[in-house]
């Protein structure tokens, strides 16, 4: 039997002798144009997608990352949400999350079109929501199409891989600085914040330069499996709306209605929604 392991390694990592293993029953590589993909069959996780030696996706524990990058988020508006942008989110997890919301429009951009295309082939569970027709596909650089938008979208999620590759200009307060005018005045940001376990210092970097762009941020944890340590961060930049700042009764009937129309959630419900904002004292610890 054969076994795949993620040895952790690169910019931030902190566990540099560490890794993950899964016995992997089949496998099958390639090379885009912006990085290695494999593509594993495993014992315990069904398919995984690995991007540059990191695990992206798992068909077991995706749930717990896409309904956790989306929902925090939307559940935080009082209104009807319009437009979406998700940048990266290849897998199209994410996007499936966004849709159950019922915003008129999506709009992705995914810098690695083979990404999209194996994902719709092996993981269609995953990504079906890409193929709806609020969802407009764009294969391109996240980081130059905010360039030139403003006031356009209520709320933007960063779906990225780690600050190694093509993620890096995504960790930048350049960026943020972009997404805040790409937002709408009572716009809300979103991004993957890395594990503040096993890469403390580049968590604790995003939070800080999105503080210096957005007056309200608010991190906050997950637990992925098959992520490095298992503790996982996304962190929200907003304008105006406050994830902590939502009424428990607005939320229970939004969350209701959310559920009896889209079926259950597996990981999100209104008491992870304020759970989630604890956060333990070694993260933000002097150093
Ligand atoms: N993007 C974040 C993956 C980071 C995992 N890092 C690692 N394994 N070293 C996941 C994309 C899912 N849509």
């Amino acid at each position: 039997m054969l076994w795949f392991t993620e040895y952790y390694k690169g910019e931030g990592m902190e566990l540099q002798g560490t890794g993950l293993s899964m016995k992997v029953k089949s496998s099958k590589y390639l090379k885009t144009p912006y990085q290695e993909l494999l593509l594993l069959e495993t014992e315990d996780w069904g398919k995984v997608l690995v991007l540059d030696g990191a695990v992206q996706t798992t068909e077991r524990d995706e749930f717990i990352y896409h309904e956790m990058i989306s929902h925090p988020a939307l559940f935080t508006f009082p209104r009807q949400v319009e437009k979406v942008l998700v940048i990266g989110g290849g897998d199209g997890g994410t996007v499936r999350e966004v849709l159950k919301h019922q915003p008129k429009e999506v709009v992705m951009v995914e810098i690695d079109r083979e990404v999209v295309e194996i994902c719709k082939k092996e993981f269609p569970s995953i990504s079906n929501g890409l193929g709806d027709e609020r969802v407009k596909l764009t294969f391109g650089d996240g980081r130059e199409f905010v360039k030139d938008k403003e006031a356009e979208f209520d709320l933007i999620i960063v779906d990225c891989s780690d600050p190694i590759g093509p993620s890096v200009v995504l960790y930048q307060e350049d960026f943020y600085r972009d997404c805040f005018k790409a937002l709408k005045e009572d716009g809300i940001f979103v991004t993957q914040s890395e594990s503040p376990f096993a890469q403390n210092r580049v968590h604790r970097q995003v939070v800080r330069e999105l503080e210096k762009v957005f007056p309200i941020v608010r991190p906050y944890l997950v637990f992925i499996p098959t992520y490095p340590s298992g503790m996982w961060s996304f962190t929200i930049g907003s304008k105006k709306l406050d994830p902590l700042g939502v009424a428990p009764s607005a939320l229970g009937k939004l969350y209701r209605e959310l559920i009896e129309r889209e079926g259950a959630l597996k990981y999100y419900n209104p008491e992870v929604h304020y759970g989630a904002f604890a956060i333990p004292n070694f993260v933000y610890r002097e150093e």
